[in-house]
């Protein structure tokens, strides 16, 4: 069991990926927030985030103690909008494994994440944040929406709660140490 470990929460425009850093995060997460300017509204889609004000230009920082301190791990999210993606690669170097939040109303926007992830060979798991006024859908559902493999786990959460949040944290740790051990590579 490494001491340190470093995960990615990574997802498309919106989907929660500053939320859930500041919800986990031990120590005040360093957010990198810009203000949705006038100019954004076309380009960028904002169909159910009316109350979105603000987007990550360049990272979250973040960091999490398990079992009372023996392992750490630093949580980084990338930004979202997809003028921003060259940004990607640096927040993901060295990653043990990525959390890729989903929202279900704009799924389309996760496919090239998923790829982006399995290109890499960063073990993932899918979490949904469940917006309010949003259609609750299965994670069986979303898993075959988003043509996943079978191996890879799919969790239902609320990036605003800390014990969901947390839940998701254990989940992306127990399947990337399994994808260490069965390939005996930390990616
Ligand atoms: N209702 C609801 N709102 C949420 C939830 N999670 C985040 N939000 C809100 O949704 C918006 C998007 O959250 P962010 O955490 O900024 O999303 P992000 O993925 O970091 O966005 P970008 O960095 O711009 O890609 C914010 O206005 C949050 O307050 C949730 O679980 N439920
Ligand atoms: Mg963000």
């Amino acid at each position: 069991m490494p001491k340190s470990a470093k995960i990615v929460f990574g997802g498309g425009f919106g989907v929660g990926k500053t939320t859930a850093i500041g919800t986990l995060s031990e120590i005040p997460p360093m957010q990198t927030e810009e203000v949705l300017t006038e100019a954004s509204v076309d380009v960028d889609d904002l169909a159910g985030l009316d109350g979105k004000k603000t987007t990550t230009v360049a990272l979250d920082f973040g960091r999490v103690s398990l079992n009372s301190g023996a392992m750490r791990l630093y949580l980084f999210g990338t930004p979202g909008q997809e003028r921003f993606w060259f940004m990607w690669d640096s927040v993901c170097d060295g990653a043990l494994g990525a959390v890729v939040i989903v929202d279900t109303r704009r799924l389309d926007h996760s496919f090239a994440i998923l790829d982006y992830f399995e290109d890499r060979q960063i073990p993932f798991i899918v979490a949904v944040n469940e917006f309010e006024g949003a259609r609750r859908h299965t994670a069986e559902k979303v898993a075959a929406a988003l043509d996943l493999d079978d191996h890879i786990p799919v969790l239902l959460f609320d990036a605003r709660d800390r014990e969901s949040s947390k839940a998701v944290l254990i989940n992306i740790l127990e399947h990337a140490i399994d994808h260490v051990r069965r390939t005996g590579t930390p990616d």
